[in-house]
């Protein structure tokens, strides 16, 4: 099948510059994406964007390239719960990538149990309104009691605006919570501020709630320039990063996002987004927590 790609749509970035910061060995990459090929892997119909091809050999090259050990591959919305594209990149990484899956009512449990051996380990829950549609709260729990029998824990991806109104159902999973991007913070807001306490509390009050510390590309309202010269592009994002890498240096993560969908403005250079790290983690046992001991306990273990 032939997709036409949303209209501008930004193509990842072909040619990654090699970090300067050097990855702690088995360092994982926990947030990043396979898109079709849509000829193999056919987008959903239901889907709220058509992105442009990247496949699992260029998600493993990039692997490569910037220094990570392993993946840990989101289901995206534009496979919609048709996760063939993601297991298929699972069943040919070697053991070296795991899986977040979507993740409808209908699934049998013989189907739950192919995913698990495939190496999900986890199912996201999306509420960005321009993402996907409305699923009443009771299916969605209904669901993760069920994949919380199998050990597995549940991403959820929301604006920080709507954390209100959902605090009482993410407060009531019973699994590990995973939080996409921060909560996604408004950082014309301050780090201090109601808003962003709100999702630190969240964190402190609740001990199974991890955070990606991940997409400072998709919060920075500064954007990729570096300010004086360095390598250090988003640095409006660092102290809200930093602040909950201090906070809960065991429940964070970290990934690329490649091949980051719906960006509008830019696309990020991935080794650029390597060297954000170290301003965010800024000790050697930090960066190990939040590259390789976090993730391994997650998905490996
Ligand atoms: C991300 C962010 C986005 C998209 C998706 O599944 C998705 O389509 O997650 C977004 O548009 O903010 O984590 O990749």
């Amino acid at each position: 099948m032939q997709f036409q790609k949303t209209p501008g749509w930004l193509d990842w970035y072909a040619n990654p510059s090699k970090p300067h910061f050097i990855l702690p060995e088995g360092a994982v990459d926990a947030h990043c994406h396979v898109f079709g090929p849509g000829a193999k892997f056919p987008y959903a119909p239901e889907r709220k964007y058509t992105p442009c091809d990247a496949g699992r050999e260029q998600l493993f090259a990039l692997r490569d390239q910037l220094g990570f050990a392993r993946n840990v591959v989101v289901q995206a919305t534009c496979h919609g719960a048709d996760n063939r594209a993601m297991v298929d990149l699972l069943v040919h990484a070697e053991g070296r990538a795991r899986g977040v899956a979507t993740v409808r009512r209908a699934i049998g449990d013989d189907q739950l149990r192919a995913l698990h051996a495939a190496g999900v380990r986890g199912m996201r829950f999306n509420f960005v309104k321009r993402l996907v549609d409305f699923t009443p709260r009771d299916e969605l729990m209904e669901i993760a009691a069920r994949v919380a029998k199998l050990g597995w824990h549940v991403v959820i991806y929301f604006e920080a605006v709507d954390l209100p109104e959902l605090w009482d159902f993410f407060t009531a999973l019973p699994t590990v919570v995973v939080v996409d991007h921060l909560g996604r913070p408004d950082l014309s807001k301050p780090v201090d501020g109601p808003e962003f306490e709100r999702f630190v509390k969240l964190m402190r009050e609740h001990g199974n709630v991890w955070s990606k510390v991940t997409c400072p590309e998709r919060l920075s309202i500064t954007g990729p320039k570096a300010l004086d010269g360095e390598r250090n592009a988003y640095r409006d994002v660092v102290p809200f990063a930093r602040r909950i890498v201090e906070e809960f240096p065991d429940r964070v993560l970290w990934g690329t996002d490649w091949p980051h969908p719906n960006l509008k403005d830019h696309m990020p250079d991935d080794g650029l987004l390597v060297d954000f790290i170290p301003h965010i983690a800024t000790t050697t046992e930090s960066q190990r927590k939040l590259l390789v001991d976090n993730p391994m306990r997650l998905y490996w273990s």
